[in-house]
């Protein structure tokens, strides 16, 4: 059966690329998601999250009629939930927006449909999923019951694509397929190659439940491993960044960067999915999370440390004193504030610090709540100018193209050495 109509429950950074991408290969794709402002906005042709070359591919889809949003489900071929997966309590996961996903998909299942869960979860969740669907529609048959000759196919296929390169890496990149059976990853393969360029790789669900939490995971160790550094440099009064280039010159050694901290809602958080079912063996993995958690701590330190000579060498009362901080977002370059270790420290220097702070973030035109009233939001020639101490947090290009001669400060916290 081919797939005339699909259904993408979720129409945030992945649902609505991925929505666009099957929309933009002339295929009927209904959007569904709890949030009126979001489908108002598609309905338009415009976009509610930032993403480059988004907006265009959104706006050619929904005037060709390809692409559709609204709040409440619809019959259709395929089903993609790409809804959020965050954490609750001591970091597990919490897995009620796929639940509520799940029941809201159910009252449209048809036989022959095909569901895939592309949201971040832990290992099981598929098969968990599938009950949640079986319960709720006992006249049709699923794969943990009828196997290869079940009514609705399931499958697991985590996207991998990087914020900021998502309209290119949702095409590019390979794909893994997880599906509960062989019959259920062969139709998700074939659901994907409506716009795949990259392969599809198939296995089974639980596999590829892992195989999305071991990749950030991966990443999030190795950072650990950077951040781990810069602390054990500062001790040594090594440059840490000098110290990683002449490292990776080894054919065998790929140090990744130190910075404030790990940000976004991706690589801080799924880590821990794999701690919380496996607290006994994932040791190293739980150390990595902690270490990278407590960078922006130990940068507020060396803010301390730095802002305490300031005032012996100037005089000045530390109400007196501006501090600027360059960057809020949590990677260069975008403007998703999300988890961003840079606001964390913003937020802890704006509480503690009696005199001005000065926030510099080219990506974005107002303070959010958190740091509005604390902080002021300036261009970057005026922070430049004014603050006596600069905190480098964000390595985006308007930062990195500063001058040298610019930089008359000689208090200079530089978190990701761009100013070195
Ligand atoms: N970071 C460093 N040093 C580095 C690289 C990154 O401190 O050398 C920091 C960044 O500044 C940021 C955080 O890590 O705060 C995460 O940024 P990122 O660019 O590594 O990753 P994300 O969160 O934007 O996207 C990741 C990607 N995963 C991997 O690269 C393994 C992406 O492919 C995933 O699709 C995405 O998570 C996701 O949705 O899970």
């Amino acid at each position: 059966m081919s797939f005339n109509t699909i259904s993408v429950i979720g129409l945030g950074y992945i649902g609505l690329p991925t929505a666009a991408a099957f929309a933009s290969r002339q295929k009927r794709v209904i959007g569904i998601d709890i949030n009126q402002h979001a489908v108002d906005t598609i309905n338009r042709g415009e976009i509610h999250i930032v993403e480059p070359e988004l907006d265009q591919v959104v706006k050619a889809a929904v005037q060709a009629g390809y692409l559709r949003a609204t709040t409440r489900p619809e019959e259709a071929d395929a089903f993609l939930i790409a809804v959020p997966t965050p954490f609750k309590g001591e970091h597990e996961p919490d897995m009620t927006y796929v639940q509520a996903a799940a029941q809201s998909i159910a009252p449209v299942l048809k036989k022959g449909a095909l569901v895939i869960l592309e949201s971040t979860s832990p290992v099981g969740a598929t098969e968990q999923m599938a009950q949640w669907l079986a319960a709720l529609r006992s006249d049709l048959t699923f794969p943990q019951q009828a196997g290869e000759s079940a009514d609705v196919n399931i499958a697991y296929c985590p996207e991998r694509v990087l914020p900021g390169q998502v309209m290119v890496e949702l095409i590019k990149n390979d794909r893994v397929i997880g599906g509960m059976t062989p019959a259920c990853s062969a139709r998700a393969s074939e659901l994907y190659k409506i716009f795949l360029e990259g392969e599809c790789v198939l296995t089974n669900a639980r596999t590829a439940e892992m195989c999305k939490l071991t990749e950030n995971s991966f990443r999030d160790v190795n950072i650990a491993f950077a951040n781990e550094l810069s602390l054990i440099c500062a001790e040594q009064d090594i440059n840490v960044w000098e110290l990683i280039r002449l490292a990776n010159r080894h054919p065998r050694v790929n140090i990744l960067q130190p910075g404030p901290g790990v940000g976004g809602h991706c690589i801080a958080v799924d880590p821990w999915f794999i701690v919380a079912q496996n607290p006994q063996q994932a040791r190293l993995i739980r150390i990595a999370r902690e270490v990278n958690d407590s960078k922006p701590h130990w940068v507020i330190h060396q803010v301390k440390e730095r802002v305490a000579d300031c005032l012996a060498v100037t005089n000045k009362r530390a109400s007196e004193l501006k501090i600027a901080c360059f960057g809020l977002a949590f990677k260069p370059n975008i403007d998703d504030l999300r988890e961003s270790p840079a606001m964390e420290i913003a937020q802890l220097i704006a509480d503690w610090h009696s005199g001005e702070t000065l926030v510099v973030e080219p990506n974005i035109h107002q303070l959010p709540n958190k740091l509005s009233g604390k902080c002021q939001l300036v261009a970057l020639e005026e922070a430049l100018r004014s603050a006596d101490v600069l905190v480098m947090l964000v390595d985006h290009k308007e930062f990195r193209a500063i001058a040298g001669e610019a930089i008359t400060q000689q208090w200079v916290i530089d978190t990701k050495g761009v100013w070195r």
